[in-house]
């Protein structure tokens, strides 16, 4: 463990350090365990971690409750299974054996792809899930998978992957060195950031403003970040994509286009895209942005003149019609100031773990593409190895024959997180068999044939390999299990690996140590083998005798670690990153700033940024297309997040949700008195898929013609085990989320800009 003092019998007081899984920035915890007289543990404290490196003792106030959630007698704690529509608590034995009936079968019967998976986002946060959701899609072997990508961030990994060559190349704001930071369709101040690894987010942009520099916020909503910045931008929601055209026309009328000669150097396509965006300039897309064309073109300006700038794009931007060239066009902009790869614009990390760019031949590479099959009702083309998470309702009532059988969830809760819940909630009932590997029984998994809880995120380790991949330093946290396992309770790992082996017809006592030690042999004979890896040419055995011969996901990280970028390469390089040197640094290693990293992160086949791939140009024909409907949006409705909720789960620990009901519909005073509303009041909201009613809340926040629902609400189902949460049930937003409004180019949905009637409710 990660622990100080730990030398104390019974009735001690040890204290724990771990990183918090809860969300991207990944603050340090400080965790406080006192050991009663029966030696029995029990945690009485989590604060911030003053000596963490990176977090340097920030916490928000979800960070806290990992003990309110380890201890919330709602979470699972035994498997469930469902048996005339009642759930029982049962023996994992019991479980296993009711999976080993069914899904071997089912498979036998209608094939492999009549099952499906979704993986949720805690999933992306589990160094379990990260490591062995792979295993279990392998061991099924079926191409139907889907993901919250698709109501997230895939529209940026499809524009990376188009030009950077690799989806995992994310350029992020290198926060910390900027002098001017354009944040579009974020709110730190809430979510703590996202696809920007950073705690204390607002800490970092407090300190631009600080230093001199400037933080201007593109949103539709007057947040909480745009307070705290010097100028807002209230885009009309959707429109980005065409701000940030008008921005790279400006600045070729100027002569301002000057990407720097590190970058030009490694660059193709820029003339075509300038001439491709010439059409879109700021007198043509004011009306439709909703901003004036002299606000367009003095952020264009200012942004080219800043010493260094850097825009950064995130769900209001993604999950819009044109998530991906939005995403796309955000790139251009930093490239065309002359900000990427640069100190203070938008750089890459250095992935101390695991990092797809960090391995293989560096500088060039297959490339991206995607449409590798279709989903079977609606044609959409596979993305990422994945089919739209909007359309999984239809996979399984309208594809026929073909339709889906049995879905297996990972930490996901699509009923609350995905459009048209209504009509997915009805889809799922018509499963003959559903499996979820969940801690709560909630909207989602009460449909599940059988239940499988992991254990706590205390009793867990830790190490964010998906998110610290980008971060705006490099930095290298584990953290062991802060608690002990309960009796009979496997680790999340095995349950996913069990899944997978089950699910092969391999039967629920099949060697998981074998197979664990069979899939590591693997992973390390690639990297033998691979002439870029620090450990090329060693002898495997070597290797895996170093690794010693504890399955699970830590010998998988550390083997990660010792072969990344800063490892110890098992002893070539002594200080190198491994599990060791985490374990004795359990506030983290920090490997310092970003670092420019062109060319040698890209894989492109020609090597270069290909700026003007087709598919992206291509869209914009759609996107000019629709400046004039743009010009005439009717009402829209938008999210929010609040700094207390975490997506659809964290909604039954009392001391998150107390207070003033959050979910609630922030409308403009104009609209309000427009549409005959009034504070306090309830409003009717209905658009193409559903109707919600919800509590009125009437602010200037808010651009007029906009109103906002945070997501993740409406915990009134019936079949669940949320006391807390079903007391401040709030309403589902994607009910009102259309499964046919998609960026065509990720499979993505729209969740920003929905377009609804308002009423007042009653009338
Ligand atoms: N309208 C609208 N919809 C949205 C969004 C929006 O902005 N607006 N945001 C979207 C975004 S960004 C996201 S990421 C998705 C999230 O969508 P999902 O990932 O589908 O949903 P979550 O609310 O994150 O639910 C997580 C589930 O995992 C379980 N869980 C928590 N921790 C663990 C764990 O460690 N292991 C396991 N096995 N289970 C665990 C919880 O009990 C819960 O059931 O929602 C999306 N939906
Ligand atoms: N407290 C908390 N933290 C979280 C989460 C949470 O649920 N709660 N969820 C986590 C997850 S999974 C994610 S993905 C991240 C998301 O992190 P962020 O991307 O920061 O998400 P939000 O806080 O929802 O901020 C999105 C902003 O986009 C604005 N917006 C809506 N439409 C548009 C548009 O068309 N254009 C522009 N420019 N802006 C628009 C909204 O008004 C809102 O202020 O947060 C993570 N952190
Ligand atoms: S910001 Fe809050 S939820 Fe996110 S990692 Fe830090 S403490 Fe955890
Ligand atoms: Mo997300």
């Amino acid at each position: 463990m990660s622990t100080e003092h730990d030398d104390h019998p019974a009735g001690g007081v040890r204290t724990a350090f771990r990183t918090c899984p809860l969300c991207e920035a990944g603050c340090g915890l400080e965790i406080t365990v006192a050991r009663d007289a029966a030696g029995v543990e029990a945690v009485t404290r989590i604060r911030g971690d003053q000596a963490d490196v990176f977090s340097h003792g920030f916490i928000c106030p979800k960070g806290s409750t990992l003990k309110q959630l380890h201890d919330d007698p709602d979470r699972l704690r035994r498997p469930l299974v469902k048996r005339n529509g009642v759930h029982e608590e049962v023996e994992w034995e019991e479980a296993w054996a009711v999976i080993a009936d069914r899904l071997p079968a089912l498979i036998h019967q209608h094939g492999r792809e009549a099952v499906a998976v979704y993986l949720g986002n805690p999933s992306a946060h589990s160094l379990s899930a990260l490591l062995y959701n792979r295993s279990l899609l392998q061991a099924l072997g079926t191409r139907r998978r889907f993901s919250a990508s698709t109501v997230d961030q895939m529209p940026r990994q499809v524009a990376a992957g188009y030009v950077f060559g690799s989806p995992v190349t994310v350029p992020v704001p290198d926060l910390d060195h900027t002098d001017f930071l354009v944040v579009m369709g974020a709110n730190p101040y809430a979510s703590n950031g996202s696809l920007c690894t950073a705690p204390d987010f607002p800490g970092r942009i407090e300190a631009i403003r600080a230093r001199g520099g400037t933080v201007v916020v593109v949103d539709p909503r007057r947040s909480r970040t745009a307070e705290e910045a010097d100028r807002w931008l209230p885009i009309r929601p959707g429109t980005d994509a065409l701000l940030l055209a008008a921005i790279v026309t400006t600045l070729a009328e100027d002569g301002l286009i000057d990407p720097g000669a590190h970058v030009a150097a490694h660059l193709s396509g820029l003339g075509a895209v300038v001439a491709a965006l010439a059409p879109f300039t700021a007198d043509g897309v004011a009306a439709a942005t909703g901003l004036s064309a002299e606000e367009i073109r003095l952020l264009a300006r200012d942004l080219a003149a800043a010493a260094s700038g850097s825009v950064y794009g995130r769900i209001g931007t993604t999950t819009t019609e044109f998530g991906t060239i939005t995403s796309w066009l955000v790139d251009v902009v930093n490239i065309v100031t002359g900000n990427l790869d640069r100190r203070g614009g938008a750089m890459f990390s250095m992935p101390v773990a695991g990092g797809p760019t960090t391995r293989g031949k560096a500088g060039s590479g297959k490339g991206f593409a995607v449409g590798r099959g279709h989903s079977v009702a609606s044609q959409h083309p596979e993305v990422m190895g994945e089919f739209p998470a909007a359309a999984m309702a239809e996979e399984i009532t309208g594809a026929g024959e073909q339709g889906i059988k049995a879905l297996i969830t990972v930490a996901g809760n699509p009923v609350l997180s995905t459009p048209n819940s209504r009509r997915l909630d009805a889809a799922l009932g018509e499963l003959e068999l559903m499996i979820s590997v969940d801690m709560y029984l909630n909207e989602t998994t009460r449909h599940a044939d059988v239940i499988l809880p992991p254990p706590s995120q205390l009793q867990r380790g830790h190490y964010d390999v998906a998110l610290l991949q980008f971060a705006v330093r490099n930095v290298a946290n584990y953290s062991d299990a802060v608690l002990p396992l309960d009796d009979g309770q496997p680790d999340e790992w095995e349950i996913l690996a069990r899944l997978g082996l089950v699910a092969a017809g391999l039967g629920p006592d099949a060697d998981l140590a074998g197979v664990d030690g069979i899939g590591l042999a693997g992973m390390v004979r690639t990297s033998v083998n691979d002439p870029g890896s620090p450990i090329h040419g060693r002898d495997p055995d070597e290797i895996l005798a170093a690794l010693g011969d504890e399955p699970g996901p830590v010998r998988m990280l550390d083997f990660m670690l010792q072969t990344g970028p800063f490892g110890a390469a098992f002893g070539s390089n002594a200080q190198g990153a491994s599990v060791a040197l985490l374990r004795a640094n359990p506030h983290g290693v920090d490997f310092g700033a970003l670092q420019p990293r062109l060319p040698e992160i890209l894989r492109t086949p020609s090597g270069t940024i290909e700026l003007d791939h087709p598919v992206l140009l291509a869209d914009l024909d759609r996107l000019r297309e629709r400046i004039g409907a743009m010009e005439q949006q009717p009402l829209v409705l938008v999210g929010r997040r609040h700094l207390r909720s975490n997506n659809s789960w964290m909604h039954n620990i009392e001391v998150l949700v107390k207070g003033k009901p959050r979910c609630t519909l922030h409308v403009h005073p104009d609209d309000a008195e427009r549409l005959g509303l009034h504070d306090g009041g309830v409003a009717r909201i209905t658009s193409r898929v559903g109707t919600v009613d919800a509590p009125v809340e009437v602010t200037d926040a808010i651009r007029p013609g906009v109103v906002s629902l945070p997501h993740g609400w409406g915990h009134d189902q019936r079949g669940t085990r949320l006391r807390v949460a079903a007391e401040r049930a709030g309403v589902n937003s994607n009910v009102l989320a259309d499964h046919d409004a998609l960026d065509p180019l990720s499979g993505t949905s729209v969740l920003n800009g929905i377009p609804v009637d308002v009423v007042a409710a009653g009338h």
